[in-house]
């Protein structure tokens, strides 16, 4: 089985069914992707050598969270935990009590821009990098930014090593609370409820409070406050582990899809594809969807702490995608504004990044190549 869809998998661009027909577990699929990418990336060596002289030899690798020991994921959480120590740096967004906080509000404040856009792809890019850099650089971590692998687990992500409660994860479930379910994809599907929704019960950042938002949460029963960087709303965090979002977008025919298949042939088609078409729910939305609680608020999921192993997993799927397809990979495709919603101009690579205090605002072109410009990292 796995050797036939290796073989499906080099004609790049076959079609989606031939693939599928083969063996629809999106793990093998998921893990042969990876070594398609790898042998690509020894092919190329020479050439994906970064202006930082990144090399194959010296970039940095970012893992699975399952992947992580228990000790890396130990330094991870409490580097974390020490961005919550950290104090604001924009006294603009004042509800921000702390470094974490900044990440939320930026993000707020820069959804309509940021999403069903030219640079959705590489602004979330450079916001985990940011992320990751200040966790290292500040906060005494020592590896680098892991992923959530999104298709393990999908059945019941209690079972997770990210979202199993313990001390080692990143929380588990919320308290349950009694609510009809989340309604997503532009109001046309409807989710059932998890068994929580209420604040993350046990894992190591139980007593964290965050302090912005929720602006548009997908949980029903979970109401917004006012739509503003300055409103202070210190409360739980809360999480409804929703395996209907996952179990129904982690599957093989969306991987394929956005790899290989029709959905793959353009950044356009890819992008569009990965966050799905107006009215439905697609990878890059399953995961927000996933977590439920805060994790489903466009606006606001930072919030969060998973926020940014989701993100990294969709950032290793682009990666992953603009490998196998150098043509496209270095173009972008549409507007500045939410779903051009109101009409905007086109995008461009010369378009700058802007993250307001968390960092210089850098050109799209300075990180489409996670192994040029300031970046130096893949995924394994
Ligand atoms: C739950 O929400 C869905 C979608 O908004 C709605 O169709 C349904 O009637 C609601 N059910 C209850 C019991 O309120
Ligand atoms: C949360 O705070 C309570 C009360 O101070 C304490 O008993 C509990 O151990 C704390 N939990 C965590 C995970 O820090
Ligand atoms: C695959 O992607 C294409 C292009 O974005 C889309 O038209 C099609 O509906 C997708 N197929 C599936 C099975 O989701
Ligand atoms: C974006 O991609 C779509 C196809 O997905 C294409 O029709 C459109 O012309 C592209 N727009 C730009 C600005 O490249
Ligand atoms: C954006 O690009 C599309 C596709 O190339 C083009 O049709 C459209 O005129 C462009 N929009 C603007 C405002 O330039
Ligand atoms: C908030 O976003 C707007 C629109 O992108 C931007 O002009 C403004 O500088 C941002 N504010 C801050 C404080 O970053
Ligand atoms: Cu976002």
């Amino acid at each position: 089985m796995r050797f036939n869809l290796g073989a499906a998998l080099l004609l790049l661009g076959a079609s989606l069914t031939t693939a599928q027909t083969v063996n629809d577990d999106p793990l093998d699929i998921l893990a042969l992707l990876q070594e398609q990418v790898k042998e690509k990336l020894e092919e190329d060596a020479l050439e994906v050598r970064g202006l930082g002289g990144c090399t194959l030899a010296n970039v940095a690798i970012r893992r699975d969270w399952d992947h992580l020991t228990k000790a890396q994921r130990r330094n991870y959480i409490s580097a974390v935990k020490c961005l919550w120590e950290l104090p604001s740096v924009d006294p603009t967004f004042s509800a921000a009590q702390n470094h974490f906080d900044d990440f939320v509000a930026v993000h707020m404040n820069q959804t309509n821009f940021i999403h069903g856009t030219a640079n959705f792809l590489m602004w979330h890019r450079y916001l985990i990098w940011l992320w990751e850099q200040k966790l290292r650089n500040q906060c005494g971590y020592t590896g680098y930014l892991p992923y959530w692998n999104w298709f393990k687990y999908q059945d019941n992500l209690n079972l997770s090593p990210l979202f199993d409660g313990s001390d080692t994860s990143l929380g588990g479930d919320g308290h349950f609370f009694a609510h009809n379910g989340s309604v997503v994809g532009a109001g046309r599907i409807w989710l059932p409820s998890g068994a929580g929704g209420g604040c993350v019960k046990s894992g190591p950042f139980v007593n964290k409070t965050i302090n912005i938002g929720p602006q548009q949460p997908a949980m029903q029963g979970y109401l917004p406050v006012y739509n503003n960087v300055k409103t202070l709303n210190p409360r739980c965090q809360r999480r409804d582990l929703t395996m209907a979002a996952s179990t129904s977008t982690f599957t093989a025919a969306n991987l394929l899809n956005l790899t290989i298949g029709p959905a793959s042939q353009s950044i356009g088609h890819f992008q569009d594809e990965f966050q799905g078409p107006y009215g439905t729910l697609r990878l890059h939305g399953a995961g927000h969807y996933a977590m439920g609680g805060d994790g489903s608020d466009v606006f606001t999921s930072l919030n969060d702490p998973a926020f940014y192993q989701h993100h990294a997993m969709v950032d290793r799927m682009y990666w992953i995608w603009q490998v196998l397809h150098p043509s496209e990979a270095n173009k972008v495709n549409g507007t500045i504004t939410f779903r051009n919603n109101p009409p905007s101009r086109n995008g461009t690579i010369e378009d700058f990044l802007d993250v307001g205090k968390l960092g210089p605002a850098i050109k799209i072109k300075d990180v489409l190549s996670t192994m040029g410009g300031p970046l130096c990292y893949i995924y394994l």
